[in-house]
């Protein structure tokens, strides 16, 4: 089983790290920290899947799951990263039963799904059976950020194959009308994010969440999410490099 559904089936909640810039040795230090998955943003990035093809190959050094979060709801894309060795996807702006049932659709092998045959790194780090065993290890992550995939979200969480939602706070919050900001403690984004985990936990699926501050994502876990995401490759950069500079005097 992968690390991920390893945590879940314990019970516990998944600590995701999240890769916004693009490079197989920053993939490889961050694989290389206490994370359960990694998830490998192609949606608001330079990194395409050409890019991420090494990216996943260092990671595949460590026991971390490797997630990419697609940059829209397009079957090929997904079908070329999981092919590549991607353990989960992530589909941004799903609204819709429909959405989901495409997405899902996509990263499953038929009789279940339309994946197509030819996962020429999936077979080399899923071994023999991968074939077997490729539709069930595989985590299905659907976003949940806009007004219509929170009226829609019973039937979106009750897709077949689907096994999480996942939240974008900022996209949730512009839709809805509100300055798009991360880590909502309270307020009206913050009941908006209550009701998804309630949502999906309703549906009997998995729920996770994206943050950019630890106390932040330590709230989430506490609340009962499956999944944090407390922060980024490029956001630990620019969170440490201030506190360089006001110890030498800058700032
Ligand atoms: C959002 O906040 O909308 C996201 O997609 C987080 O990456
Ligand atoms: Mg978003």
């Amino acid at each position: 089983m992968s690390k991920l559904k390893d945590v879940w089936a314990a019970g516990n909640c998944v600590i995701n790290g999240w890769l916004s810039l693009p490079g197989s040795h920053l993939a490889e230090v961050m694989a290389h920290q206490d994370w359960d998955s990694l998830t490998i943003d192609l949606q608001h990035s330079s990194i395409d899947v050409a890019a991420a093809v090494p990216m996943l190959q260092a990671m595949a050094a460590t026991d971390v799951t490797p997630i990419v979060r697609v940059p829209w709801n397009e079957p090929s894309v997904m079908m070329r990263v999981l092919d590549a060795g991607a353990y989960g996807i992530i589909c941004p702006m799903v609204n819709n039963r429909e959405d989901a049932e495409r997405f899902v659709s996509a990263c499953r092998y038929p009789p279940e799904g339309i994946r197509s045959n030819g996962a020429y790194r999936g077979m080399i780090v899923g071994g023999a059976d991968y074939l077997k065993t490729a539709n069930s290890e595989i985590a299905t992550f659907a976003m949940i950020e806009t007004r219509e995939g929170l009226a829609n979200i019973k039937e979106i969480a009750e897709t077949p194959g689907l096994d999480a939602l996942y939240i974008g706070p900022t996209d949730l919050a512009f839709s809805h009308g509100h300055p798009p900001v991360h880590n909502n403690f309270d307020g009206p984004v913050a009941e908006l994010i209550a009701q998804i985990l309630e949502g999906a936990h309703a549906a009997g699926i998995k729920a996770g969440v994206h943050a950019t501050r630890t106390d932040y994502a330590a709230q989430m876990k506490a609340d009962g999410f499956d999944l944090v995401t407390p922060t980024s490759d490029l956001r630990m950069i620019q969170a440490a490099a201030p506190d360089v500079f006001a110890g030498l005097g800058r700032g």
